[in-house]
């Protein structure tokens, strides 16, 4: 794409000039008028400068456009077929009035009245006949003027269209959002665009396709008449611990909810004294599960709370032993009783969060959270994994301090983000 800035006393005068060195297809994309001020007043005049832009410069010859003859030939086939039926017609009329009027047995007298009677008749067919000729030439000028201005403001309108999307979509995949995601937005919004869309309504259109593809953030339900055995699973430093602290503590201290904690990550003692730390901050029973059958007790024993968090070892997503094992964590509860996280960093690779989210999918269904969003500045991913698995996105968290550093998804931020605003 080529961008220019151009300055002129008037906005016309700077677009002719952008038209002329940039080609009829250039889009203008910003007018800024400068008002001189103060003392500069005396001597400086008001000018325009445009910002334009044009995909790639043409040459004069494919700027030039071409009539188009397949309509001219059309219109004089359709013009010679008209002048012949006249013509016919005439003839005939002639004829007819010849053998009208023609007086029995005078036939010299009768010869010369017919033929000055037949000139007449034949100067005003012809007469008849140019002016319909002009009429019809004039018809096809003005026929032809309005289907290359049609033809002029479609391309226009295309190209236009073009530049905008090309920005577009050149900001979302710097943001890392699939070029797959990005065409499939596009392309919807393409097909409702309205005729006179500028750079303004083609960003509104991609920014509200963005927000309802992220869709309404799937958050814990806290009014649930029956105990919630919310699990927590994921790559191995990602935040579980963190984020389970993080809601248990807010929930506790601000919804007074009834909550327990349960971990299955023996694996580390580090582990397990991380989480009774938490608990007894807030106050709330920890149990400490080794196998399924002590998660069944447990979930047993704490079946008078409201939400029971359950923390789990951090896993190798390709281990298929330790999937197993984390399947037969979470079937101990039933299904309607049990709600599943797959907790993310959005600071993973693409191709190693597109692995992890499927593999995890082959053992359970599972809402989404992204952790630490305060350690990178490409959260294209967020959208990717989403849209990728259908996984309904829940939290995001941005920081260690529990617990303040969390807080529901935000579709509106992350469209914006991912568009090249500010949150
Ligand atoms: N910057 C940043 N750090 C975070 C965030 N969430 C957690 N952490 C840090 O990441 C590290 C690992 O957090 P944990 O909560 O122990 O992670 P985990 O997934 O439970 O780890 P394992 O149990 O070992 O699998 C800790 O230092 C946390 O403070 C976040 O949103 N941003
Ligand atoms: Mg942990």
């Amino acid at each position: 794409m080529v961008i220019r800035k151009y300055i002129a006393m008037t906005e016309e005068e700077a677009a002719k000039l952008a038209e002329e060195e940039l080609g009829k297809d250039v889009v203008i994309m910003n007018v800024k008028k400068n008002t001189p001020k103060g003392l500069a007043k005396l001597f400086k005049k008001p000018s325009v400068e445009i910002t334009a832009a044009v995909d790639e410069i043409q040459s004069e010859e494919q700027t030039e456009s071409f009539p188009d003859f397949s309509k001219l030939q059309e219109a004089i086939q359709e013009t010679n077929a008209v002048l012949e039926a006249e013509a016919k017609k005439e003839e005939q009329a002639q004829k007819e009035v010849l053998l009208e009027k023609e007086p029995p047995g005078s036939n010299i007298l009768a010869d010369d009245t017919a033929s000055s009677t037949a000139e007449a008749k034949e100067e005003a067919s012809k007469r008849d006949i140019e002016e319909r000729l002009s009429n019809l030439q004039d018809l096809l000028e003005k026929q032809m003027l309005a289907d290359k201005k049609e033809k002029a403001e479609k391309d226009e309108k295309e190209n236009t269209n073009l530049v905008y999307f090309d920005l577009i979509r050149k900001k979302l995949i710097d943001n890392e959002v699939e070029e797959t995601y990005v065409n499939q937005i596009l392309e919807d919004i393409s097909e409702s665009l309205s005729k006179n869309a500028n750079l303004d309504s083609i960003l509104a259109g991609v920014y509200q396709k963005i927000v309802l593809k992220i869709g309404q953030p799937r958050l814990i339900d806290v009014k649930a008449k029956r105990t919630k055995y919310i699990f927590f699973i994921g790559p191995t430093g990602v935040g579980k611990t963190t984020t389970i602290a993080k809601i248990a503590s807010t929930l506790k201290l601000t919804r007074k909810t009834k909550v327990a904690l349960i971990t299955s990550d023996t694996y580390r003692i580090a582990a397990v004294e991380q989480l009774k730390t938490y608990a007894n901050i807030l106050g709330i029973p920890l149990q400490v599960v080794y196998s399924p059958e002590d998660m069944e007790q447990a979930v047993e024993e704490l079946r008078d709370f409201d939400l029971v968090f359950i923390d789990t070892a951090g896993r190798s997503h390709n281990n298929k032993e330790q999937r197993g094992d984390i399947q037969k964590l979470i079937e101990t509860v039933p299904e309607e009783n049990r709600e599943v996280f797959l907790v993310l960093s959005a600071t993973t690779k693409y191709k190693d969060l597109v692995k992890i989210s499927l593999t995890y999918a082959e053992i359970t269904k599972y809402n989404l959270i992204f952790t630490k969003l305060d350690e990178t500045d490409t959260i294209g991913n967020i959208f990717n994994i989403h849209m990728l698995t259908g996984a309904p996105l829940s939290y995001t968290t941005w920081g260690q301090n529990v617990p303040d550093d969390i807080g529901k998804i935000d579709a509106q931020s992350i469209a914006k983000q991912l568009l090249g605003g500010n949150s």
